[in-house]
């Protein structure tokens, strides 16, 4: 792969927009990714492998509990340095920002907010610095748009629960050490349980085959007879609401993240624009070219205004969960169709691992998948403005 020149795009000054705290996060994320992903990040995606030895630096640049406070570990940060950091992450790659988003806004953030003194103490310390990587459970094999209909279920046997099911394409399943699991009782209400490897009956066998983020680890989490302690039962909210909570906040990080991937894109064809001659001149000449590049750079810009405004909203407690579906929607649809204009600007050798463009561009294909569709977001969207739900 070549060297890592990235330089990033900054074309409306919103630098001016972040304070010295925000800038200082995200040049410390930004040097990490370049020091430890770049140099090792397309060989590990041919191998279809998580570099495990990323997980320490992950925590070190404060990717594990961005604003979890600093008494659980967290590194007590706003949702700007959030976004800013999950930004510089998937700028390296939408995987590696995956575990990052799953152990922060999926594993930690439940235990954090539904969980209790004795749960935030044991689990969240662990988590923030690495010893212990989380996984988050709502996807069934049937029930992956419509998580309300799920079938794992758990049934209180006086002094534990007993926990059968199964969930499919999970981040971090193979290796988690524990998995925030959503399950129904037996009045049918979703509850949120932790589920700890080394539990009697449950296995986490990973997904092979992917031809998109495959620098994460992806697997099922299988419940056969689980015996779960009742304190691992998170007891401060329950119904699907619990979950879709997560989601808004893990959504977010993915509308930062989008742009990182974006901005990585445009600016290898940009620089690859003005090196690659032909018919005796540099390829960014050509009207064509200037203008895949004039539109990513507007498209990139629009979308770092939506997230940076996004970011104070949820700051001060206004974003709504239909203002999140709009910025993952955007963003990421943004970054898949720059992805695959860059991917051309390279010509034939845009398919190849010495760019990071078509790693970006596969990648993309599952993030505009998980966390709610392309498509679920924009009924989300229908939803919030008419009032009538497409969903019923
Ligand atoms: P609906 O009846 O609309 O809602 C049920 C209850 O939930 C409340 N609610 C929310 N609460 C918090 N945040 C949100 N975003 C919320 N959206 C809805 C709602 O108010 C209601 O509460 P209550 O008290 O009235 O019961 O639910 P529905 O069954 O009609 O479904 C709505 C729908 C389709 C929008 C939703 O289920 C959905 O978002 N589907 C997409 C599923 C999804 O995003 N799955 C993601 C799995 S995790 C993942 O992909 C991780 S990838 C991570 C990585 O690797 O980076
Ligand atoms: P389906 O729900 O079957 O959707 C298929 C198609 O139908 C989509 O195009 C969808 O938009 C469309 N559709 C569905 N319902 C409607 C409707 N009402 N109106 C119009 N169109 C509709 N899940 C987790 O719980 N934890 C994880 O860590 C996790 N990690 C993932 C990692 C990867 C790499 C991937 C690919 C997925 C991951 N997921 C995870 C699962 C992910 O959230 C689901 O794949 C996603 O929610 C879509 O569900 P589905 O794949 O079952 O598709």
């Amino acid at each position: 792969m070549k060297p890592d020149l990235f330089e990033a795009p900054d074309y409306y000054n919103l630098d001016e927009l972040l304070t010295e705290e925000h800038k200082l996060v995200r040049d410390a994320a930004r040097e990490w990714v370049k020091r430890d992903i770049s140099p090792i990040i397309e060989d590990y995606a041919q191998k279809a492998e998580f570099p495990t030895q990323i997980v320490k630096g992950l925590a070190d640049i404060g990717a594990f509990g961005p604003y979890i406070p600093e008494e659980y570990g967290g590194a007590g940060l706003d949702q700007i340095s959030y976004g800013l950091i999950m930004q510089e992450i998937e700028r390296g790659d939408s995987g590696v920002r995956s575990t990052a988003s799953v152990q922060s806004s999926l594993v930690m953030y439940p235990i954090w907010k539904y969980g209790n003194e004795a749960q935030r103490q044991k689990y969240l310390p662990k988590l923030a610095s690495g010893e212990w990587i989380g996984s988050f459970g709502l996807t069934e094999p049937d029930h992956g748009s419509n998580p309300g209909g799920m079938v794992t279920n758990f049934k209180d046997m006086g002094d534990h629960y007993l926990l059968n099911g199964a969930k499919m394409w999970i981040s971090n399943a193979p290796f988690c050490q524990i998995a925030v699991v959503w399950a129904k009782n037996e009045e049918g209400r979703i509850h949120g349980l932790i589920v700890e490897r080394g539990m009697e009956g449950f296995s986490t066998p990973e997904t092979h085959n992917k031809w998109s983020l495959r620098a994460s680890a992806t697997g099922e989490l299988i419940f056969d007879n689980v015996k779960v302690p009742k304190e691992n039962l998170l007891p401060n909210k329950s119904g699907l609401g619990a979950p879709l909570g997560c989601l808004d906040s893990a959504r977010f990080g993915i509308a930062w993240g989008a742009i990182g991937a974006a901005m990585d894109c445009y600016d290898t064809a940009l620089r690859y624009s003005k090196e690659r001659l032909q018919f005796g001149k540099p390829i960014g000449q050509f009207q064509l070219q200037q203008k895949k590049l004039a539109e990513m750079i507007t498209e990139i810009t629009k979308a770092q205004l939506l997230a940076w405004r996004l970011g104070v909203m949820r700051e001060n407690g206004t974003a709504t969960s239909a203002q999140i579906s709009m910025a993952k929607r955007n963003n990421v649809d943004m970054a898949i169709t720059i992805a695959r204009e860059a991917r051309q600007m390279l010509g034939g050798m845009g398919i190849t691992g010495e760019y990071s463009i078509m790693r970006h561009s596969m990648n993309l294909e599952s993030v505009i998948t998980y966390e709610g569709t392309h498509d679920i977001h924009l009924l989300i969207t229908g939803l919030d403005v008419t009032g009538l739900n497409a969903f019923k």
